[in-house]
């Protein structure tokens, strides 16, 4: 405990170095060296901790989860009645949920767990309001639902920045950065005309988390952030939607106008709705199974017919052997190969390997080796 107090307190120290600091080129190595020692504090922060905590452990069900992010008031339960018919408590004042909801949508014949979260609030990086509980549920989803109020676009920005803080990297993937530690040598950089940061200061970040030796390649351009995370391995990259809500208070040129400014701003798809009318509710469902990157397998037995009313739901890129895998893992094994109809083939039932990746919708069936 007394140790951990005082992590705290250093941690409190760097943050207000670092926000007393301001940016320029001279003070950049400085600051760098900053963020990577406040990311190894939170580091053992967290480590000591254990992420999760009472009355937050969330069971994974269904083909995919979603979780709904949003401070409180955006709609968040209001949605999650729409989209999945649970009731989660809806009222005109902050702070009415209390905990996790979990709904079940069905799309597409996918069954989406979707979860309704307390609202995420500034300082929650320090905890205010179970901020790190309700962080640790987030980091479970494969696929983030920022929900925002039409009439409070710069909840997004606040929202985002507080996640960063979180370690949670909305809509961003894994720098493509890999590091080889060394016995001797020093640390050596490749990095292909990518835009990295200097030398000193990649080489600071590398001594703070005790590296000396290592040889680093950089397969596309990064920050002094991405290098932080890489080695701190402690971020969880998730994609996200957004969903403009409340669009019926609004004026429809002032809605178009939010979107295309969010939808340029962050990157992220924007489907504004209005949970309470119930307004384009269908075009978000389809804009969540799309960003989910699953895909549906229809499986045909030998003679027969594909039941297309009951798809198998895999993970993009799964190949015939992972479908053989999801339908008995004992018989697997004996799999040769199948036959295969739809967009990942060019003739009708055409004989595919073990390891042909498939695609949506398409038709399959698995050949066995007699036993
Ligand atoms: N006009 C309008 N009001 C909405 C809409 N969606 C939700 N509301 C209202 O906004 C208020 C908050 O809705 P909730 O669904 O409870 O919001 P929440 O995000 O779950 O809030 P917390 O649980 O406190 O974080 C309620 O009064 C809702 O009726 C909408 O699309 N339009
Ligand atoms: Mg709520």
């Amino acid at each position: 405990m007394a140790e951990d107090h005082g992590l705290k307190k250093k941690l409190e120290e760097l943050e207000e170095q670092y926000s007393k600091t301001k940016y320029n080129k001279a003070t950049n190595k400085y600051l760098g060296i900053l963020r990577a020692k406040m990311a190894r504090i939170r580091k053992d922060m967290a480590a000591k901790k254990g992420f999760g905590g009472t009355g937050f452990a969330v069971r994974k069900a269904g083909d995919a989860t979603v979780v709904l992010v949003g401070f409180p008031n955006a709609g968040k339960s209001s949605l999650l009645k729409v989209l999945t018919n649970v009731e989660s408590k809806v009222a005109g004042y902050a702070f009415t949920t209390i905990e996790v909801i979990p709904g079940m949508l069905q799309y597409n014949g996918a069954r989406i767990q979707v979860l309704d979260l307390p609202g995420l609030i500034r300082g929650a990086h320090e905890g205010r309001g179970e901020g790190t509980k309700i962080a640790s549920v987030i980091r479970t989803a494969d696929l983030l639902l920022f929900l925002v109020d039409v009439n409070r676009t710069e909840q997004l920005r606040d929202l985002i920045e507080e996640l960063n803080l979180l370690g949670i990297r909305p809509n961003r993937h894994k720098p493509e950065i890999r590091v080889e530690a060394r016995k001797t040598g020093g640390i050596s950089i490749a990095a292909n005309r990518h835009r990295i940061p200097e030398r000193p200061l990649i080489v600071g970040i590398m001594n703070e988390f005790s590296i000396f030796n290592a040889d680093i390649y950089f397969y596309e351009d990064a920050t002094p952030d991405d290098i932080v995370d890489l080695i701190a391995g402690n971020a969880a990259y998730i994609n996200g939607v957004v969903a403009l809500n409340k669009i019926d208070t609004a004026e429809e040129g002032a809605v178009r106008k939010a979107a295309a400014e969010i939808e340029q701003s962050s990157g992220m798809t924007v489907v504004p709705i209005s949970a309470m009318r119930g307004i384009n509710i269908n075009s978000l469902k389809e804009t969540l199974f799309g960003k989910l990157n699953v895909i549906r397998i229809y499986l045909k037995p030998k003679d027969g017919e594909p039941d297309v009313s009951k798809p198998l739901i895999m993970k993009g890129g799964s190949t015939v052997m992972d479908v053989a895998k999801a339908v008995h893992s004992k018989t697997a094994k004996n799999l040769r190969y199948a036959f295969v109809e739809g967009k990942s083939v060019r003739f009708k039932n055409q004989k595919m390997g073990i390891d042909h990746a498939l695609m949506d919708e398409d038709v399959v069936t698995l050949v066995y080796a007699k036993a």
